[in-house]
């Protein structure tokens, strides 16, 4: 144990500490799930590449200790891109809001998805905008109050892991940061497989989604109605459309090899 928290220790990068995340966000479960991940794969962080773009979650890779791009909201994945081409054996790991990765980044995550683009794309679906104060994003539960609609939302949410899937994701799963094994397993899945992963978490933003849509900024209470709101993909099988709106379907999608993306105009065929 005190050896995976060395492991751990190693990896932060001090000089930014003291971190920025509220009390209580879900952004500090997922970088203490990614370096366990790390650290029980066996991987080296100095050997890779972490992304984040604009937002909360976005600063996760400011505190690891290896290679970072840090810094426009939505265009994590052509920074990616450009890594990867350049550098195809480097492994590259994005960490990325809702907002960032559905929102004004989502035409990039149909293109990634479809082409195959070997990175990990670690999505932190806290259900809003949470680092400009709350406002509606497109993953948002239909009628759910926020800080841009005092009445509800009026619109139906995005399903991140279906649109990712419908665009030719290779690896697409989803778990919450209140189940801490299976998201660190989901982790080290994502990390693992070869061609584009997208690993959905599903996290409390107390200070935002909490008290505007849920009228309590105390983190159990965000992560209850996640909890509460969660199924199994197994369980999902026996439910009615009705029934699975406003649900969050947890586990692995799909996992399956298919030739990867390798540069402008070669992809790696499969004999
Ligand atoms: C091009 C651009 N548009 C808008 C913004 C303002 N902006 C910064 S963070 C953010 C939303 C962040 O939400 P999300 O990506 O879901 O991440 P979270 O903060 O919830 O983790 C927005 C709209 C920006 N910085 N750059």
């Amino acid at each position: 144990m005190s050896q995976m928290i060395n492991a751990q220790r190693r990896h932060i990068r001090y000089g930014k500490l003291p971190h920025f995340f509220c009390p209580g966000c879900g952004d500090g479960q997922v970088l203490n799930f990614f370096l366990r991940a790390i650290d029980e794969l066996g991987m080296n962080l100095e050997d890779m590449v972490a992304i984040g773009g604009v937002g909360c979650t976005a600063r996760i890779p400011v505190y690891l200790n290896t290679d970072t791009l840090h810094g426009v909201h939505g265009r994590t994945l052509p920074w990616a891109m450009g890594i990867k081409l350049h550098k195809p054996e480097i492994p590259v790991v994005i960490f990325a809001g809702d907002g960032d990765a559905a929102s004004i980044g989502g035409n990039h995550l149909i293109h990634a998805a479809r082409r195959n683009l070997d990175v990990t794309m670690i999505v932190v679906n806290n259900l809003n905008f949470a680092m400009t104060g709350g406002q509606v994003a497109p993953t948002t539960p239909a009628k759910f109050v926020t800080m841009t609609t005092p009445y509800g939302s009026g619109e139906p949410p995005f399903d991140i892991c279906e649109v990712a899937l419908a665009a030719g994701a290779t690896h697409v799963s989803r778990s919450t940061t209140s189940r801490g094994p299976q998201t660190i397993k989901a982790i080290k899945k994502g990390l693992q497989h070869r061609g584009f992963s997208l690993v959905e978490i599903i996290s409390q933003c107390p200070t935002h989604f909490g008290r505007y849509a849920l009228g309590s900024g105390k983190p159990e209470v965000n992560i209850e109605f996640i909890d509460d709101n969660s199924v199994t993909i197994a369980e999902a099988k026996n439910m009615t459309k009705d029934e699975l709106r406003g649900k969050f379907v947890i586990g692995e999608f799909i996992d399956e090899q298919k030739p990867v993306f390798a540069g402008s105009s070669v992809y790696e065929v499969e004999e």
